[in-house]
């Protein structure tokens, strides 16, 4: 199972993503846990590639094709990790916001929601404030959920939040905030209802908000 999982991780983190495609049926089909194949080979992979970046032994062109070839992996996965679907939770509003365009962590987060029974309105990346407004307006969500990855981006929360405030929304609403920079006491102070530092506890905290 190890060397399954790390043949995934090593192709994703050298941006080989027919490699990393093929490795992930494998270790599928091998009877591996998605759960595993997500968190030990795809989430790590990210991990490593983030910290190559930090230490310049990997530029912007590397990360993006390590990007690619994750994003190309998620839905040969995504039918696996399906939990309870046929259960109708709720719905959420998910965006990344304004100014950061990292959106694989997001797209996880809408994944396991969906795969968990809630309907998710997906506002994309770059999502203004009043993207998030008139969502809210429109779709009447249960959640409103805001990513991102920058240091900087996570003021665009806080925007983003005053904006749902001003507009009169914001009480009809539970926000979760998350992304690598967030921390419980940042998103306390950004104003948002919870953080959570991974999907699978997303998706804990929506249901457990919920009952
Ligand atoms: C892949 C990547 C890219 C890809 C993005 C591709 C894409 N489609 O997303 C590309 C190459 C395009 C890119 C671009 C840039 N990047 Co970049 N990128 C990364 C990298 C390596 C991985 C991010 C990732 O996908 N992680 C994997 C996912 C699964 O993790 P995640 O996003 O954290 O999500 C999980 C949780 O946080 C949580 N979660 C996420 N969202 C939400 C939301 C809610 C509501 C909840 C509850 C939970 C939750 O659940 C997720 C799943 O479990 C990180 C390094 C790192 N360690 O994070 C740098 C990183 C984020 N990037 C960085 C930078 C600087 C940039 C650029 C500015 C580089 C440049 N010079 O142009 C640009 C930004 C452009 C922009 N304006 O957005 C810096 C940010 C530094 C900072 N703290 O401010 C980092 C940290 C790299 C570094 N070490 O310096 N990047």
């Amino acid at each position: 199972m190890q060397e399954a999982i790390e043949s995934i991780r090593n192709a994703v983190i050298s941006g080989k993503r027919v490699d990393a495609v093929a490795a992930a049926r494998d270790a599928l089909a091998a009877g591996i846990d998605p759960g595993a194949i997500m968190k030990d080979a795809l989430i790590a992979a990210m991990s490593v590639v983030g910290q190559k970046y930090s230490s310049g032994e990997f530029f912007l062109p590397q990360m993006m094709i390590a990007a690619r070839a994750m994003t190309e992996v998620l839905p040969i996965i995504k039918p696996h990790l399906v939990g309870d679907a046929a259960k109708k939770r709720g719905k959420a509003v998910i965006g990344t916001v304004a100014g950061d365009f990292h959106d694989i962590g997001k797209n996880i987060v809408k994944m396991m929601l969906e795969g968990a029974g809630y309907e998710v309105v997906d506002l994309g990346v770059d999502a203004t404030p009043e993207a998030f407004v008139d969502a809210v307006r429109r779709e009447a969500p249960d959640f409103v959920l805001m990513s991102a990855l920058i240091t900087l981006t996570t003021q665009s929360m806080k925007r983003a939040i005053d904006a749902l405030d001003a507009a009169g929304v914001r009480s009809a609403v539970r926000i979760g905030v998350g992304g690598a920079p967030l921390t419980q006491k940042l998103a306390d102070e950004l104003g948002a209802d919870f953080f959570a530092e991974d999907a699978y506890a997303c998706v804990e905290t929506c249901n457990r908000m919920l009952a």
